[in-house]
């Protein structure tokens, strides 16, 4: 297993729409270890195939990372949202190539998904609560969809100007 560098913005690979898998494969699985173990390093919950410069469509999540109970790793290809709750809730959001810039952002509470597991086989996962919202996160990724497109313009661009100072400060440091 390796652990891959995270790109960050304005990385223009974190803009483009990801494509499906046509199966998962030894090298897809692969990725997905090698996503796992990224993740977990950073520390994050979830992280999409184009953070790492892979424009394929799939995803890892794991809400329990961090905290004291059992690791609960997720492994999707082509990820679906079946359905989603009209019901919404918010988050205070953040991402792995946003680093350190938080919004609270508005979602549907709950969502079905379709996807491929780790050994190609098509599952059916109904999830709520932070899985609901980073799985939601995770599959805007794939289509080049950032947490700070779905706040207003004046706070994205608060958020864009802030890591922008934040980087001249580490250079500078
Ligand atoms: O680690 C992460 N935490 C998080 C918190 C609230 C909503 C979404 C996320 S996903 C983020 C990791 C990441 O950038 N995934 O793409
Ligand atoms: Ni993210």
């Amino acid at each position: 297993m390796a652990k891959v560098p995270i790109l960050e913005i304005p990385d223009p690979r974190l803009r483009q729409k990801a494509l499906p898998v046509e199966r998962v494969d030894a090298g897809i699985a692969r990725l997905m270890e090698d996503m796992l173990e990224t993740m977990y390093a950073a520390p994050g919950v979830g992280l999409a195939a184009p953070q790492v410069g892979v424009l394929s469509r799939v995803l890892v999540v794991d809400v329990a990372a961090g905290d004291d109970s059992s690791p609960a790793p997720l492994r999707m290809a082509n990820p679906e949202i079946l359905w989603a709750s009209t019901e919404r809730t918010s988050y205070k959001e953040g991402c792995l190539s946003l680093p350190e810039q938080y919004a609270e952002v508005t979602r549907p509470c709950q969502v079905r998904v379709r996807y491929l597991d780790q050994r190609n086989a098509v599952r059916v996962l109904e999830a709520d609560g932070l899985l609901a919202t980073v799985l939601q996160h995770e599959i805007d990724h794939l289509e080049g969809v950032l947490f700070v497109d779905h706040v207003s313009k004046l706070k994205r661009d608060m958020i864009l100007r802030r890591l922008q100072k934040t980087r001249r400060v580490r250079e500078s440091a």
